[in-house]
C-alpha cells in the first residue's frame, strides 16, 4: 500500500454507490468505506483522513447528523466533507453547505467532475494542513514555536485543573549568546541554536511533552506530571555541554552552556496561568545570577 496517497472515507448505505466511487478514485487515493454514520465517525477517529464523501440519506443517522457531529468535535471540525447525494433540492444543498460541507455532488454522479472536485479539495486540504503546521513551527530550528507552546500550556493547565496532576515548566536560555555571535558570527549562532533545539526536542519522550523556541535564544519545556524535573534539566544541561560547541568568551565554561529555571505546579495550587511563566523566568534569572550553566527550581 502506498502510504503517501491521501486517505478518503466513502460513506454510503448502498454497497453499489460505495464501490462506484471507490473504483473511480482508487488510483489516486487510499480508500476507506463506511456503510452508516456511526461507523463513519468511528473511522474518522481512528484514521488520518483527508476527505470524506458523505451520503446524505442513510437510515439511523443521516449525513447531516454525521457532519454536525464532526463539526462539534474540535479534533474533526476542520475535516473536509463533500456531500454526494440524490437530495438535490436547493434547500438540501444549502443546508449541507451551511453545516460546513465544502462541496455538494449530485447523484447520479458524473465521474470526471467527481474526480476533478475531489482532486481540488484534496489540494486545498493539503495546503491548509501545511499552513497549520507552519503556523506552529519555528522557522530556524523546526521545533514548536511560541504560539504552539502557549496553546499547549493552556491545554495542559486545564487538564491539570481537572486531574490535579502537576505540571513542570522550564525556561532555558543560552548563556552569553550575544558574545557567541560576536565571536563566531551570526551563522554559527544559528547553527548552535539548531543543535540546542535538537537536543531539547529529542529529550521529549512522551506525546504530551513539548520543547518550544520561545524567542531568540530562549526555549521552554512543558512536562506534565513530572516531579523530578531537576534531574531531567540537569541531564539536558550536561547534554548541551557535551555538544562541545567552543565558546571562548563565556564566563561559565569554555563551551556553549544553558541556564534553566523551572517550577512544578498543579493548577489546583491556586496559581494563575500567567504567573507560571513569570515564576519560571524568575528562577532562570536566579540561575543567571548564580553564575549560569545551572538549574534553579
Ligand atoms: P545571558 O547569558 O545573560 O543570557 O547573555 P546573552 O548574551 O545570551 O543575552 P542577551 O539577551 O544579551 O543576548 C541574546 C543574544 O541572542 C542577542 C541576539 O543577537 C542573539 N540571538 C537571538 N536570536 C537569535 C537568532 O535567531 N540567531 C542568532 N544567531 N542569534 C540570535
Ligand atoms: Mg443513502
Ligand atoms: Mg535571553
Ligand atoms: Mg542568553
Amino acid at each position: 500500500m502506498n502510504t503517501t496517497l491521501p486517505t478518503i472515507l466513502i460513506v454510503d448505505d448502498e454497497t453499489a454507490n460505495r464501490h462506484l466511487l471507490a473504483d473511480l478514485l482508487k488510483d489516486e487515493c487510499r480508500i476507506l468505506m463506511a456503510k452508516d454514520g456511526a461507523s463513519a465517525l468511528q473511522r474518522v477517529r481512528e484514521e488520518n483522513i483527508s476527505l470524506v464523501l458523505l451520503d446524505a440519506s442513510m437510515p439511523e443517522m443521516d449525513g447531516y447528523e454525521v457532519l454536525r457531529r464532526l463539526k462539534a468535535d474540535e479534533k474533526t471540525a476542520d475535516l473536509s466533507v463533500i456531500f454526494v447525494t440524490g437530495q438535490t433540492d436547493e434547500e438540501d444543498e444549502e443546508r449541507g453547505l451551511l453545516l460546513g460541507a465544502v462541496d455538494y455532488i449530485a447523484k447520479p454522479i458524473r465521474p470526471l467532475l467527481v474526480k476533478a472536485r475531489v482532486r481540488n479539495h484534496l489540494k486545498f486540504a493539503r495546503q491548509r494542513e501545511l499552513l497549520e503546521q507552519l503556523s506552529m513551527q519555528d522557522g530556524l530550528t523546526g521545533i514548536a514555536n511560541r504560539r504552539c507552546f502557549d496553546q499547549a500550556l493552556e491545554r495542559a493547565w486545564l487538564h491539570s485543573k481537572r486531574s490535579g496532576d502537576t505540571l513542570a515548566l522550564a525556561m532555558i536560555d543560552v548563556d552569553h549568546f550575544k558574545a557567541y555571535n560576536d565571536q563566531y558570527g551570526h551563522a554559527a549562532g544559528d547553527e548552535a541554536l539548531k543543535q540546542v533545539a535538537f537536543v531539547l526536542s529529542s529529550a521529549m519522550k512522551r506525546p504530551y511533552d513539548l520543547a518550544a523556541r520561545y524567542g531568540g535564544e530562549e526555549f521552554v519545556l512543558l512536562l506534565p506530571g513530572i516531579d523530578q524535573v531537576h534531574a531531567v534539566l540537569e541531564q539536558l544541561r550536561t547534554a548541551i555541554m557535551a555538544l562541545d560547541i567552543a565558546h571562548s568568551q563565556s564566563t561559565a565554561a569554555d563551551v556553549l552552556t544553558i541556564s534553566c529555571g523551572a517550577l512544578v505546579k498543579s493548577a489546583s495550587d491556586g496559581v494563575a496561568l500567567a504567573e507560571l511563566l513569570q515564576r519560571a523566568d524568575a528562577a532562570l534569572y536566579e540561575a543567571k545570577h548564580q553564575g549560569r550553566n545551572r538549574v534553579v527550581i
